[in-house]
């Protein structure tokens, strides 16, 4: 571990300007980071490297872009009357809806005057003496604050591979994480796409039904349940906002904070028939509660096999080539990788201007000026588009020179994989928290209740430390290390450890392998925290 501590880059003067708190982005955790501190009387100030507000869903704009969680869980409930003011158009929010609600809340709440946008956070330093932070963008500014909080996202920093000759190709390129505001109009054009995850399968159907030609290259298939998005019924809606306390109480009793239809039962207790009636049920009301439908499909790898074969048969009902059907069915673990919710993606391949190629034996070889070279094959393309995902979860902290006491530097500490006590805190990280980092449920939930809850424990911590004159607030080594390993073990026990997965760092060249979020379950993991908190934050430091 390096201990020497880097010299920020000096702009001619001391920082500028000095917070109680300082918060790096602008999504649904900034902002509401920002509003709830603010109404505890502290002076915060976000910084944003986009030039609005949204995170996710102001850089995600490819086409078909959805939230897999239905839009009436999908949102904030620490307001009441945002939440009875706002109206969902569809059971799937698309992201220009999301968008929208985004800037609905900055604008509702007065939080703009607190936003800082265009300015990408570069650095982030500790200063030991006076217990703060210095923050420092791409421009050289620096702000100073007590406190300094990531919300910068589980998957906001994109991941492009390095094909040898991408600067050679002649024709556009784009990454669904940071697609073009202006949109991009494939009419009549020869587009190649790289990669079958959800933001391939979700943008498939929509530029096959536009482009010339759609050729996609994929590596590993990937298990995707019907979405059956359709507009809201009102009725529907009207039950939901006059009930949304019970439908959130219930929700936050689940292993994923959604309120789901889980079973108890065990796939391997229940006939085949019966089984087979359930997973055709659940596939009918579509959406990721399929694999709610047995407590053991995520543990055994029979039980889990039981479902994977019957989404392979209705991959067999879409498709009508064969061939086709065989190379689009996963034979791999189904939610190891996270599920997909479709719009028609099997279907699509049954278009007449759509290929699959299959680059899971014979690896892309290069972009060439005119297309993608496979096998010593070319597949000419006008317009390439990566849908090759994300460096998942610490991606975006690691962008950032983080150093905290004695200069000690994150990409130091996490250079064997992330560790942190409950997800929000370091050790030699004082007054550096991270909403919804590894090592907490996030990905594996309802981003927005694990958002709220990790928003209201850090700013609750925050207070606490004001009203008791604390200044300085740090994991203990112990502690971190006790939380790592019940990480690491819970998740060894299931089986989504077979798998290449983001959430194992193993679509990333070199990224340690390490199981990175939370597996316990949100209420067990809330639990614990308010169990910290309660105890005078154990496994902290609070000087
Ligand atoms: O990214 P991914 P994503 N050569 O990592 C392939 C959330 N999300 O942006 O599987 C060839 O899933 C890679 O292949 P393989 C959601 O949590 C949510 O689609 O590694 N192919 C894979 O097919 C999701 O899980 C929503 O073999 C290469 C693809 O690129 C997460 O974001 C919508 C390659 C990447 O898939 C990430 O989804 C969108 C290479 N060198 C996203 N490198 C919703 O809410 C990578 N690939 C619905």
């Amino acid at each position: 571990m390096t201990n020497r501590r880097p010299e920020l880059k000096q702009n001619g003067s001391s920082p500028q300007r000095r917070f109680d708190v300082v918060i790096v982005g602008a999504g649904f955790a900034g902002l509401y980071m920002l509003h709830r501190l603010r109404g505890m009387g502290f002076k915060a100030r976000v910084l944003e490297a986009g030039t609005g507000v949204g995170g996710t869903w102001y850089w995600n704009r490819y086409p078909g872009a959805r939230c897999d969680v239905e839009s009436v869980q999908y949102s904030y409930q620490f307001s009441d009357a945002l939440q009875q003011e706002w109206e969902w158009s569809e059971r799937y929010a698309a992201q220009p809806e999301l968008l929208r609600y985004a800037n609905h809340v900055a604008d509702r709440f007065d939080l703009r005057r607190d936003i800082q946008l265009n300015t990408r956070v570069n650095a982030a330093m500790f200063d030991d003496a006076s217990a703060s932070w210095v923050i420092e963008s791409s421009d050289g500014a620096r702000v100073a604050a007590a406190f300094c909080i990531m919300a910068t996202g589980c998957l906001s920093s994109p991941n492009l591979p390095a094909f040898k000759g991408i600067a050679a190709f002649e024709g556009d390129h784009y990454h669904t994480g940071c697609w073009p505001h202006e949109g991009v109009d494939f009419t009549g054009k020869r587009v190649a796409i790289i990669g079958t995850g959800s933001s391939a399968v979700q943008s498939i159907p929509i530029i096959a039904a536009q482009a010339k030609h759609l050729t996609v290259f994929q590596r590993t298939p990937n298990y995707a349940v019907p979405a059956h998005n359709a507009p809201l019924d009102p009725e529907f809606v009207r039950r939901i906002k006059a009930s949304y306390p019970e439908l959130r109480a219930r929700a936050r009793k689940t292993m994923t904070g959604i309120d789901f239809d889980y079973s108890d039962a065990l796939a391997m207790e229940t006939s085949p028939q019966e089984r087979q009636r359930e997973y055709e049920t659940r596939w009918q009301r579509g959406g990721l509660s399929f694999l709610g439908a047995y407590r053991d499909l995520m543990v055994d790898e029979e039980a889990n096999d039981t479902a994977a074969a019957f989404v392979r048969g209705k991959i067999r009902e879409k498709v009508r080539d064969p061939e086709l059907a065989e190379a689009l069915s996963p034979k791999n673990t189904i939610g190891c990788k996270r599920l997909c919710i479709d719009i028609g993606y099997y279907e699509t391949f049954n278009r007449s201007n759509v290929t699959l190629v299959d680059v899971s034996e014979t690896p892309i070889e290069e972009i060439t000026p005119r297309g993608v070279k496979v096998a010593g094959r070319q597949c000419e393309a006008d317009a390439i588009v990566f849908a090759t995902g994300f460096d998942a979860m610490t991606g975006a902290l690691l962008k950032v020179d983080i150093r905290g006491r004695g200069g000690l530097a994150l990409r130091e500490k996490w250079s064997a994989g992330p560790t942190t006590y409950l997800g929000v805190a370091m050790a030699g990280f004082p007054n550096l928290f991270t909403v919804t980092g590894p090592g907490s449920p996030s990905v594996l939930t309802n981003m927005l209740p694990t958002i709220e809850q990790h928003v209201e424990w850090i700013s609750d911590t925050i207070a606490h430390m004001r009203a008791r004159g604390f200044d300085r607030i740090e994991a203990s080594a112990a502690a971190e290390d006790e939380w790592v390993s019940h990480v690491g073990e819970l998740a060894s026990r299931t089986l989504r450890y077979t798998c290449s997965s983001w959430y194992l760092g193993a679509n990333i060249p070199g990224k340690p392998r390490v199981f990175m979020p939370y597996i316990g379950g949100f209420p067990r993991y809330v639990e614990k925290c308010n169990e910290v908190a309660a105890r005078g934050y154990e496994g902290f430091v609070l000087s």
